[in-house]
């Protein structure tokens, strides 16, 4: 019998991923995944809360994948698919809305800043964006949750939801946690270091993307905003910049921050950013090939998603028909 707990999380296929995607998450992903009964999802639904080109949409979707299976995570031992396959987790969706509060919804940080981002389209899935993910999490009865620190809010609101929804038709879902990286939980723009790095970002020269061009990589953290001073010190308030590429470096190397800072004391900016942007080289070097490589076989990626939506949706259907009894729902 398979006693493991279960981990979900998900990517929106929203643009390339990032340094941050990477050190947020699937680190932690690929970390995590021999201990745990795993499903990893391409969250096509949520991205089309912002408007995507169709074209595109399919292209990053299945560069995605290539992505995922290229960082080390192995579509036969862990569940890998494309969340809009599993068409029991709209149906889940409707019943947690009708779970949900307003006011709930309305204080969500990711709302706030993305409806300010996207003005002229704040639709009711951005608004309702958190049930959707509160749906991938509870549909699969995931333990834990590995994201990136601005994901901890949704997580919580679906403890709520998952809570709530227990005390009112008994103990049908797992109450789930969010994993949350030590170092690494926000990766801040390399241009405005006071933001969060972000695949959708309209400056994309504050990003490093996975697939990225090794001298493109360097290019980009020597030209790295720093401040005024020479010494490499971790101060987010005051040095937001260095401090980013501490944590970068650190969360790659696997150092502490003090040992990172211990290591280049007496080293000026320079000499420090290029040590980075090497470091993120090495590690994104084999991943970028490897996805290149998988690209060219899209028979394999198709097997690989058919193959992830089958298990998905085995779990997915027993949770549902649970849920739709203790509602009252009559079944077929
Ligand atoms: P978008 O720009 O479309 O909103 P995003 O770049 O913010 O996308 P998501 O798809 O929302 O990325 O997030 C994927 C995962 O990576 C989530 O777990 C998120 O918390 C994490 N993550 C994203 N950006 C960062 C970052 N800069 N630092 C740490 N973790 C991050
Ligand atoms: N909302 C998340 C992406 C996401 C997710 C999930 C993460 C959708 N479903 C389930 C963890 C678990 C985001 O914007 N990064």
């Amino acid at each position: 019998m398979n006693d493991k707990k279960t981990i979900l999380s998900g990517i929106q296929p929203s643009g390339e991923l990032t340094l941050g995607s990477y050190l947020g998450a699937i680190k932690n992903w690929v970390e995590l995944s021999s201990d745990y009964d795993c499903f990893y999802c391409i969250v096509d639904m949520h991205a089309v809360t912002v408007r995507q080109d169709p074209a595109l949409l399919r292209k990053r979707t299945l560069e995605q994948l290539a992505q995922y299976i290229a960082c080390g995570l192995d579509p036969e031992k862990n569940t890998i698919f494309i969340q809009s396959h599993i068409p029991e987790l709209a149906q889940l969706t409707w019943v947690l809305m009708c779970h949900t509060g307003f006011g709930e919804l309305s204080r969500m940080t990711q709302f706030k800043d993305k409806s300010a981002k996207n003005s002229d389209n704040i639709n009711a899935g951005l608004f309702t964006y958190p049930v959707l993910m509160a749906a991938d999490i509870l549909l699969y009865q995931a333990h834990l949750v590995p994201v990136g620190g601005d994901q901890k809010q949704h997580v919580e609101l679906t403890r709520d939801i998952a809570l709530r929804f227990n005390a009112l038709h008994g103990e049908v879902f797992t109450i789930p946690e969010s994993f949350i990286p030590k170092i690494g939980a926000r990766i801040m723009s390399l241009t405005s270091p006071e933001n969060k790095m972000s695949k959708s970002d309209a400056d994309p020269d504050g990003c490093v993307f996975l697939m990225q061009k090794p001298e493109e990589i360097m290019r980009r953290f020597k030209r790295a905003v720093t401040d005024s001073e020479t010494n490499v010190r971790f101060d987010p308030a005051k040095k937001p910049g260095i401090s980013n590429l501490i944590s970068v470096y650190s969360a790659v190397s696997g150092n502490s921050i003090t040992e990172t800072e211990a290591l280049f004391s007496g080293k000026g900016y320079g000499d420090f950013k290029t040590a980075v942007g090497e470091a993120v080289v090495e590690l994104f070097r084999p991943i970028r090939e490897e996805t290149d490589r998988l690209l060219g076989d899209k028979a394999y990626l198709e097997s690989a998603y058919k193959k992830g939506a089958e298990k998905a949706s085995g779990v997915a259907g027993k949770t549902l028909r649970k849920i739709y009894k203790k509602i009252g729902f009559i079944p077929l």
